[in-house]
């Protein structure tokens, strides 16, 4: 097996649960795993790039924001007279070409009077949104700029939210962004963390925007600081400036469809969203394990638990950025004292046949045993893939964790 983008045993197994497990069980504990699979399946099934749209004055940081989302060099920053039209959309591409985030650029946000371009600002975002629409509009303001014309652009996000909702029947959620908060005033104290001076300067500012957008949205959006700057050199990060970023980028994620938030975790790399995501796993996948295990009915033809397990770490592998195959998987499972049944389990997981439960504990795995066992693998698969702990930690937090109740 090569290095697989997508976790393929996850899937796998949500397809076993759903045509095989589920027909099977009594309606009461159905209902209970029902909505953990569908939970599940909303984060693994049909997954796909997350879309945004970023508007703001030029100059206001957009591409700044997005190198700075990527920790990479993908954005043209600063140049010196905006060339594309007022609105098109930005594929960001990984190292294998695949899609990892699409843009919808504004450029040029507000200057509705520039004779540059041949179409208006509204006929523009028209024509943007024909075939698809943003998942969520993040509105970028200078920190220094909040005061001017602010008026006349939240009246025109409200628009091209308007035409979105129109078009496609569906309302994007709009995300603040005060941007360039380390230009604030006192100037000196311009690399987080900042004082308690430059934290009352950004305080004013974002209530400033926050009051503004008030005015024109019932359901008040988030506004948010940051500092997005981050000095390249080479493809390198030579100076690095960020602040909030991750605050923004996790608040992010609840205003995205459950089938972008695999992709937005890799594109991130941040480990509180890995985590985050990773726990929604786990915890699905334990209910179903707790589900399963509580089982009187045979259900030994099914290696659902171990199939769960394994695809869960899978999972949490592929959230985690890191590139992964069977091997990994294997060493991980190892590490946690798995035998050779284990070994077995993987090289027929695709089969269906394994027989091996981890922990062995022959065909009488009671449910809350089952539960405990898949969290505690879930969190030690988050110390070694997300927080790269050493296997020794890992194993160490699997087996404290057999002993605790969920959390
Ligand atoms: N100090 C500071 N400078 C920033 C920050 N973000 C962006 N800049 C600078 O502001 C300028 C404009 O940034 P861009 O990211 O190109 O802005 P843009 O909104 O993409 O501009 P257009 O594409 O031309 O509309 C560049 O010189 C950036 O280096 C920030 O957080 N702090
Ligand atoms: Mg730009």
């Amino acid at each position: 097996m090569s290095n697989e983008r997508k976790p393929e045993e996850l899937q796998q197994s949500l397809e076993l649960i759903r045509n095989k497990l589920l027909p099977k069980l009594p309606a009461s504990v159905k209902q209970k795993i029902n909505p953990e699979v569908e939970k599940l399946e909303e984060l693994f099934l049909n997954t796909r790039s997350p879309r945004f749209a970023v508007v703001g004055r030029r100059g206001a940081g957009k591409s700044t924001l997005i190198n700075a989302i990527f920790q990479k060099e993908v954005a043209k920053v600063g140049s010196v007279v905006a060339e594309t039209e007022r609105a098109s959309w930005h594929t960001f591409k990984d190292e294998k070409n695949e899609t990892l985030m699409e843009v919808l650029d504004t450029r040029g946000f507000g200057e509705g009077s520039s004779e540059r371009f041949a179409l208006s600002e509204e006929d523009a975002w028209q024509e943007a949104i024909q075939d698809t629409y943003p998942d969520a509009i993040l509105f970028l303001v200078k920190a220094k700029e909040v005061d001017s014309r602010i008026t006349e652009d939240i009246k025109q996000l409200k628009s091209l939210q308007s035409l979105i909702l129109e078009k496609h029947d569906y309302r994007p959620p709009i995300v603040g962004v005060v941007t360039q908060v380390d230009e604030l005033d006192p100037i000196y104290d311009s690399d987080p963390p900042f004082t308690s001076e430059k934290n009352d300067a950004i305080h004013l500012a974002v209530s400033h925007v926050n009051k503004m957008l008030k005015k024109e949205f019932q359901d008040i959006p988030k506004v948010i600081p940051v500092c997005a700057y981050l000095a390249f050199k080479n493809g390198e990060i030579v100076y690095d400036r960020r602040y909030n970023i991750e605050t923004l980028t996790d608040y992010l994620l609840d205003q995205l469809p459950g089938n972008t938030w695999m992709e937005w975790a890799r594109i991130t790399q941040g480990k509180k969203i890995q985590t985050r995501i990773a726990k929604t796993v786990g915890k699905s996948a334990s209910t179903i394990a707790a589900g399963v295990g509580a089982q009187p009915i045979p259900l030994a033809d099914l290696p659902i638990i171990t199939s769960i397990q394994i695809s869960m770490v899978a999972a949490i592998a592929y959230i985690s950025g890191r590139k992964f195959n069977r091997k990994t998987l294997l060493e991980f499972f190892t590490a946690m004292g798995a035998n050779v049944g284990t070994a077995l389990a993987f090289r027929q997981l695709s089969r269906s046949v394994s027989k091996f439960v981890f922990p062995v504990a022959g065909n009488a795995i009671s449910g809350t045993l089952a539960a405990t066992a898949t969290w505690g693998l879930c969190k030690a698969a988050i110390l070694y893939f997300i927080e790269k702990r050493p296997a020794i930690e890992a194993k160490e937090a699997y087996d404290f964790n057999q002993e605790k109740p969920l959390d």
